[in-house]
């Protein structure tokens, strides 16, 4: 007896909602995927793109020098384009790189992580003592009311290997939800928290103080870029702690979905680190997972983040 042909015709996959091919979680589904960008050319930048959807690196920009105000402009418009921006070569000093912060708000001082030397510059430093721990995925600070609109980071010591950034686009990982789950995560909100991350290094004595200044904040589960009108997931799996509102199954479950979007390739974009590297992400759109391959050797960063509006 014959065997049936068990060939599959691969136009039957349709890139319906309803796709059922890798089981309980939504998989991307094949659609055409932009930066939501307004399609208005760049007179005085040229972003060369990364990724489908976010990360674009600005070539031929000193940015220790004054920027004209058109320059700024079409760096604003860069950021909410491309989501994350990538320069090289910049060795800026930290003042120079907090007055560059400045051109976007106050820079935000951070209450948990060490500084280097001024109190907006933030230090963060790994070696063989101190290996990485920032490879999960999270959003700066979005345990705070106010969580920062940007950050900026500064590579000052990369290793020869490794050490890569990543960034998912959270809108772009919104729209690909299936309608059922966005009708059902739509009007939601969520408690941040930075009690399960940075609390977990602090004595019972820190900790009480720390919770005082920076009590646990409820954040919408979708939020809205103001400039953009787009919507994205707005919960992350450092500072998330409960979906509002629902029992804590519910809360656990829908968590593990949205958090998981982030981990699409497709959302992504990867940076590697040389010497002189900056990347300025627009951090409410987006999550980062900096990756900790690099280990022992020494890895040094320094960021500024910019303070942000109340989520909405
Ligand atoms: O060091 C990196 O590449 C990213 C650091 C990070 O996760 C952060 O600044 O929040």
């Amino acid at each position: 007896m014959t065997s049936p042909d068990t060939t599959i015709d691969l136009k039957s996959v349709r890139t319906t909602e309803d796709d059922g091919r890798r089981g309980p979680r939504p998989a991307v589904t094949a659609r055409e995927l932009t930066t939501g960008g307004t399609g208005e050319p760049y007179t005085r930048l040229t972003p060369v793109q990364y990724s489908a959807t976010l990360g674009a690196e600005i070539p031929d920009i000193d940015l220790s020098e004054p920027l004209d105000d058109a320059v700024l402009a079409e760096l604003r418009r860069a950021l909410l384009e491309y989501k994350v921006l990538f320069f090289r070569d910049q060795h800026l000093t930290a003042d120079r790189h907090a007055a560059f912060a400045r051109h976007w708000g106050e820079p935000q001082i951070h209450p948990f992580l060490p500084k280097a030397g001024s109190p907006e510059v933030v230090r963060l430093a790994h070696d063989a003592d101190a290996p990485g721990v920032e490879n999960i995925w999270h959003s700066d600070a979005s345990f705070s009311a106010t969580p920062p609109f940007g950050s900026i980071l500064r590579a000052v010591e990369v290793p020869d290997i490794g050490g890569d950034t990543m960034w998912a686009d959270m809108a772009a990982a919104y729209d690909g939800l299936p309608g059922d789950v966005r009708a059902r995560i739509d009007g939601l909100s969520a408690t941040h928290d930075f009690t399960q991350s940075f609390g977990k290094l602090m004595t019972d004595e820190q900790l009480a103080a720390a919770r005082e200044k920076n009590p646990p904040v409820a954040h919408p589960v979708v939020r809205t870029i103001p400039e953009t009108g787009r919507k994205l997931i707005y919960v992350n799996q450092v500072f998330t702690a409960r979906i509002d509102g629902v029992d804590m199954a519910e809360s656990a479950e829908l968590l593990d979905l949205l958090i998981d979007q982030a981990r699409h390739p497709e959302y992504q974009v990867r940076f590697h680190w040389e010497p002189g590297s900056i990347a300025f992400w627009d951090n409410r759109v987006t999550q980062h997972y900096a990756l900790c391959d690099y280990y022992p050797r020494p890895r040094v960063m320094e960021r500024v983040t910019i303070t942000g509006a109340r989520p909405r």
